[in-house]
């Protein structure tokens, strides 16, 4: 088993509490044991390691800050944070799978639907019995979702949904799509079951990013549903807007686990390799490099954890997670970009996590709100002023 001792400079170890390193160090022996030793063959073959969702399930990783009455652990928001930066210091296919399932499947589940839906579902899911997905990006609208043409019209007591969603993370392997679309005029949730006719989910190929998670549309065909698979307490563009606030906070924390992983990978290997008689760690150009990549780690942890104690207060602003989102993906694609220079040649293969992680970020970067619409969001809350449109 490969060995990770963290990366912690400021001694942020000393402000969790006991119960969040216990979880922290379950995850990370998880991801040292079940996930590093496989992800690159998931990787380069293009596939999800399926049989890594019962045991996240088992070990609390799905769901974890929703109530144990639904089989969830209750964890606070700083212990999610911490599974998500351990679950992406192996690869970013496997938070995108624990966040998508956790903060935009099981949160809206739970926030707007029928106790009926939350009994049937978030049991299931929080086990890893069931998967779920998030439809919100169509084929022509992705940072402005609220500009979708996805379609709900009644039919008697049935819903019939008409559209197509794209990019969506899970689909093809998910029992439930919690999607998103136009009910007269006003966005809503609806539940669409796997195998509802005129629901199909192709898998999308040809990735060179994210190549170890499942990315599909989903296309909807006069698509019946039962009108009980409406979310109730959904409420136009807000309700799946708050769905991101929780998956964008799992992305902030992600990214650090990211940049822990290259840049752990850089400097092991600035120790080791010789060149003109030293280790090039020895070389002032490549201790810079090293610094500046510690540097932005630390920063960012110092970020996750202020804004996850001001989560745990109900305390924190969405344009805070923006922040947080924005500069630690942006940090931490640039440390794996740095990494990559560290290794030379030997950082373009798969043997290290460098590039594999660099590639991943690429889609982190854009998804859940690109780097811009976030600078957007925080300039529109600093200035009043909003520069969407
Ligand atoms: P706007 O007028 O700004 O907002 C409408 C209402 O929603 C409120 N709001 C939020 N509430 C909670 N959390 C947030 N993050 C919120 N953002 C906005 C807002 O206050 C307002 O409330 P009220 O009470 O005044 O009505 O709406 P807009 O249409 O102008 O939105 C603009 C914009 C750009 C902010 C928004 O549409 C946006 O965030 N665009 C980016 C789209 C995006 O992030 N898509 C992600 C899709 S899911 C995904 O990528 C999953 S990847 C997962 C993985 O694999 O890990
Ligand atoms: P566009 O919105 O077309 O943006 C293109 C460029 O224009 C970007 O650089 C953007 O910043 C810029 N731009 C757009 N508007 C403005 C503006 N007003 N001002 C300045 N610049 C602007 N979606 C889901 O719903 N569910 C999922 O599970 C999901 N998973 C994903 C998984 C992967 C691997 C990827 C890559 C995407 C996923 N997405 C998912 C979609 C993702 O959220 C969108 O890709 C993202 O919101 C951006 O939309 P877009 O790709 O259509 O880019």
């Amino acid at each position: 088993m490969e060995q990770f001792n963290g990366v912690d400079y400021f001694n942020t170890e000393s402000l969790l509490s006991a119960e969040e390193k216990l979880v922290r160090d379950t995850v990370r022996d998880f991801v040292s044991e079940e996930v590093i030793p496989i992800i690159e063959k998931h990787y380069r073959e293009g596939t999800f390691p399926t049989h890594l969702i019962k045991k996240m399930g088992e070990l609390g990783f799905l769901g974890p800050t929703l109530p144990s009455k639904y089989g969830c652990a209750e964890l606070n928001n700083v212990a999610y944070g911490l599974i998500m930066q351990e679950l992406e210091r192996g690869d970013s296919s496997v938070r995108s799978f624990a966040s998508v399932q956790s903060g935009l499947v099981m949160y809206p589940i739970h926030t707007f639907g029928s106790e009926e839906q939350k009994e049937h579902w978030l049991p299931r899911l929080a086990k890893g019995d069931a998967v779920g997905c998030f439809g919100l990006t169509e084929p022509d609208h992705g940072s402005d979702p609220g500009g979708m043409t996805t379609r709900a019209t009644r039919k008697g007591n049935t819903f019939v949904i008409n559209g197509a969603k794209m990019w969506i993370t899970n689909g093809t392997i998910a029992d439930v799509a919690v999607v998103w679309a136009k009910l007269d005029g006003e966005v809503r949730g609806f539940l669409v079951e796997k195998g509802t006719p005129g629901f199909t989910a192709p898998e999308m190929t040809g990735k060179h990013s994210l190549r170890a998670s499942v990315t599909s549309e989903l296309v909807f065909q006069d698509c019946d549903i039962p009108e009980e698979n409406i979310l109730p307490k959904s409420s136009g563009l807000k309700s799946p807007l708050m769905c991101l606030d929780q998956a964008r906070y799992g992305i902030a924390w992600g990214a650090v686990g990211s940049a822990m992983a290259t840049y752990d990978s850089a400097l092991n290997y600035a120790k080791s390799r010789i060149q003109f008689d030293k280790p090039i760690a020895a070389f002032q150009i490549t201790q810079e490099k090293l610094v500046f990549m510690l540097t932005e780690i630390t920063k960012a942890q110092l970020l996750n954890l202020q804004l996850g104690r001001l989560k745990d207060q109900g305390k924190h602003k969405f344009t805070q997670v923006s922040m947080a989102k924005r500069n630690n993906v942006q940090f931490a694609l640039e440390i794996a970009r740095i990494a990559r220079t560290i290794l030379g040649a030997n950082g373009i293969l798969g043997e290290y996590p460098v590039m594999r992680h660099m590639a991943n970020l690429e889609s982190v970067y854009t998804y859940e709100g690109t780097h811009d619409i976030h600078t957007l969001i925080i300039g529109s809350d600093i200035t009043g002023f909003q520069a969407f449109n």
